[in-house]
């Protein structure tokens, strides 16, 4: 499935093997001090979360069911270097399906190069399909947009709108 439904890998990681040294899991709560927050703040701003506040949240999340909190460490230094979520959305329309949706793809600069990037959009984009979602959405940086068009997202003819608090 895995070699069948990905755009190609050279050298050929994958999820159970992303690289020496690295391993692909989903989150943890002990990723907190393994500074999974500093990677999130390459991407945006996270505020001061408290131990307790990231717990907490964790564990709602993870009630759900419906978010795949997905990060890669370096097994050395004992460091998250990479993350990306997808969420399901559930759905009354085409049939009560659902849509996936891929937030917060991070790759730490001192990780850049090693295609964590795509491994990370790869396998949350085969899990959408597994879990069968109608499509997978994301919002990204002009810049990025190449990067995502290589797994066959396209830009959308719907206008991206948000109102910001
Ligand atoms: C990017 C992210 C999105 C994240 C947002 C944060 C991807 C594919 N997209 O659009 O998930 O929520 O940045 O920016 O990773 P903000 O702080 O301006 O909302």
């Amino acid at each position: 499935d895995w070699s069948k439904n990905t755009a190609p890998f050279s050298p050929p990681i994958s999820p159970s093997s992303p690289g020496e040294g690295l391993v692909l899991r989903p989150l943890c709560t002990a990723d907190y001090n393994r500074g999974f927050f500093k990677v999130l703040s390459q991407l945006t701003q996270t505020g001061d979360v408290t131990a307790e506040q990231f717990t907490k949240k964790f564990e709602h999340m993870k009630k759900t069911g419906d978010y795949y909190v997905i990060v890669v460490e370096d097994t050395a230094l004992r460091q998250i270097v990479a993350t990306a979520t997808l969420i399901t959305e559930h759905k009354f329309i085409h049939s009560c399906s659902k849509r996936g949706r891929v937030e917060e793809v991070v790759v730490s600069d001192v990780c850049r190069g090693k295609q964590l990037g795509k491994l990370l959009v790869s396998t949350l984009t085969l899990i959408s399909k597994k879990l069968k979602c109608y499509k997978i959405t994301l919002e990204c940086a002009p810049k990025n947009v190449a990067f995502y068009e290589k797994f066959g997202y396209a830009a959308s003819d719907e206008a991206y709108m948000q109102c910001r608090f």
